[in-house]
């Protein structure tokens, strides 16, 4: 892919949507392709976590629904820490249902996710009214979306068929979408590769083969310079590890070499 070869800021100019540019560029900018999933079940882990590694990071991945201690603070604390450090937030939030239900669980709720977090995501399943109803929330608040087109668990039905159509769903909403969940660069069968998406992948750790409960893991260099994606989402192999700053600091070594190797910087 001629994307593949190119910087991230200079993929920006081919993005429509603000927050695929701005992630884009701050990529460049921080020298990172690193995003961390900061699946902790505490406020202050929370927080503390994205303190200390937001230098090193593109962004901080939250799954809001397993705090146990979730507040009206935490919205706002995060934000400020995201300013601070420039990393964007992605409330890692999987939408599934029908795009008027999906709606509300994006603007309202306990969470009112849309009000704070840059980029969330959906899957596929339910066609594309999942879109249109996130984008009527999303788009006005300069918003982008991610959808998964692959997973990184053993026996997904996220494949072949599946994810050529979210590729299709996507090109047909590039306002909005800017990129994907996934495990490789997606090329449409049959056409030529014309448009440009990001990548985010997860199911990364440079220790681990897999866990007990079918997560499979690659490597950072397997992701960015075999499989041509552009960030690399690491969660337990960071914050698992006893200097979780340490860590951070090697995924983020060996995911932009990766990325230099394959520019050719
Ligand atoms: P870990 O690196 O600890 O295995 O965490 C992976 C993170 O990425 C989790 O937050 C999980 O919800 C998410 N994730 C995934 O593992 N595989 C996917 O295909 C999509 C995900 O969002």
């Amino acid at each position: 892919s001629p994307y593949a070869k190119q910087t991230y800021s200079a993929r920006a100019g081919g993005f429509s949507n603000p927050t695929g540019v701005q992630l884009l560029r701050l990529m460049d900018e921080k020298k990172t392709n690193l995003s961390i999933a900061a699946d902790v079940t505490s406020k202050v882990e929370l927080l503390k976590m994205a303190d200390q590694l937001g230098p090193y990071i593109c962004v901080f991945k939250t799954h809001i629904d397993i705090l146990s201690d979730y507040d009206e603070t935490v919205p706002g604390a995060l934000q400020a820490l995201a300013e601070k450090h420039h990393f964007l937030i992605f409330e890692d939030r999987k939408f599934a249902d029908i795009g008027s239900t999906v709606k509300s669980q994006y603007a309202s709720g306990i969470y009112k996710i849309a009000s704070w977090s840059h980029i969330t995501n959906a899957h596929p399943i339910p066609g594309e009214g999942i879109i249109q109803g996130l984008k009527e929330v999303g788009l006005p608040l300069k918003r982008g979306l991610l959808l998964l087109a692959e997973m990184s668990s053993k026996g997904t039905l996220a494949k072949g068929e599946y994810s050529q159509e979210t590729l299709r769903m996507a090109k047909r909403n590039k306002d909005f979408v800017f990129g994907f969940i996934g495990q490789r660069r997606l090329a449409e069968e049959g056409a030529e590769e014309d448009e440009d998406f990001l990548y985010l992948t997860p199911g990364v750790s440079m220790a681990q083969p897999g866990d007990s409960l079918g997560q499979q893991y690659r490597s950072p260099e397997q992701v960015i310079l075999e499989s041509k994606c552009d960030v690399i989402i690491v969660g337990r192999g960071i914050y698992g590890a006893a200097d979780p700053v340490a860590k951070a600091i090697e995924y983020r070594a060996a995911g932009w070499n990766a990325y230099l190797k394959r520019t050719q910087q």
